[in-house]
C-alpha cells in the first residue's frame, strides 16, 4: 500500500495506523504548501490536493478518519478497535469522529492566523477565540478520558484520530495546564515508538 504523507501533517496518522499495525507501506512524500499538491496527476488521488491518502491495489481513499476505519475494517484482523457488541465501540467512534468534527477546525484557525498568513494579514481576535474554543473542545476528551489510559480503554483507532488532534492543539498553544488528563494522555501517545516512527518520517 502506498501512503501520500507530508512530515508534521495529519498525515502522521496513516503512518502511524500502519506502524502500529507493522503493515507494510511505501510512501510518497510531499512538502505541505508544494504546487505539485494542486497538480492534475496528484488531484487524481485527492481531489483536493491535500494529505493523507492511501492507494490499496484499485482503492483510493482520502479523509484521515475515513483511512483509519478503512484499513482497520479491511486489514486490521481486528486490532486496534472494540467490536461491534463491545460497550466501547460508541466511544471508539465517537472519539474517532470528534478529532475532525471538534477539535481540528479552531486548530486550522490558529494554524492560519499564525503561521500560514502573512503576519499583516493575522487577526489576533480570531485567534483568541479559537483559542478559547479549543479548551472547551479539550475539555470534552479531559473528562473522557477520566480513568481511562486510552479513549475506548484500550489504544484503537480512536486515539490515532483524537491523541493526533490534543497534540496539535497542545503544540499550537492550546491551553491543557488545567486538564491532567489530556496532558498524561499526550505523554502516553509520544511514547509509543509507531507515533515516534511517524513523527520521524522527513
Ligand atoms: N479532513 C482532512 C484534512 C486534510 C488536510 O487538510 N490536510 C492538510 C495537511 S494537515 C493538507 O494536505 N494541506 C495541504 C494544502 O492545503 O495545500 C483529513 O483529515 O484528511
Amino acid at each position: 500500500m502506498k501512503i501520500y504523507h507530508a512530515p508534521n501533517s495529519r498525515s502522521v496518522r496513516a503512518v502511524w495506523l500502519f506502524e502500529e499495525l507493522e503493515l507494510p507501506y511505501e510512501l510518497e512524500i510531499h512538502a505541505l504548501g508544494d504546487p505539485k499538491m494542486r497538480s492534475a496527476e496528484y488531484r487524481a488521488v485527492h481531489p483536493m490536493g491535500r494529505v493523507p491518502a492511501v492507494v490499496d491495489g484499485d482503492v483510493t481513499i482520502f479523509e484521515s478518519g475515513a483511512i483509519v476505519e478503512y484499513i482497520l475494517a479491511r486489514h486490521g484482523a481486528g486490532r486496534l478497535r472494540p467490536d461491534v457488541a463491545s460497550p466501547s465501540f460508541p466511544d471508539y467512534l465517537q472519539w474517532l469522529h470528534y478529532a475532525e468534527g471538534m477539535l481540528m477546525p479552531p486548530v486550522n484557525i490558529i494554524f492560519v492566523e499564525t503561521l500560514f498568513l502573512p503576519e499583516e494579514r493575522r487577526n489576533q481576535t480570531n485567534v483568541d477565540r479559537a483559542r478559547k474554543l479549543l479548551g472547551r473542545m479539550l475539555d470534552a476528551v479531559e473528562q473522557g478520558l477520566e480513568g481511562k489510559e486510552y479513549l475506548a480503554g484500550e489504544f484503537s483507532g480512536a486515539d490515532i484520530m483524537t491523541g493526533h488532534a490534543c497534540i496539535v492543539s497542545a503544540r499550537l498553544g492550546g491551553d491543557i495546564s488545567d486538564k491532567p488528563n489530556v496532558e498524561a494522555y499526550i505523554d502516553r501517545l509520544q511514547a509509543r515508538p509507531a507515533l515516534q516512527k511517524a513523527w520521524a518520517v522527513k
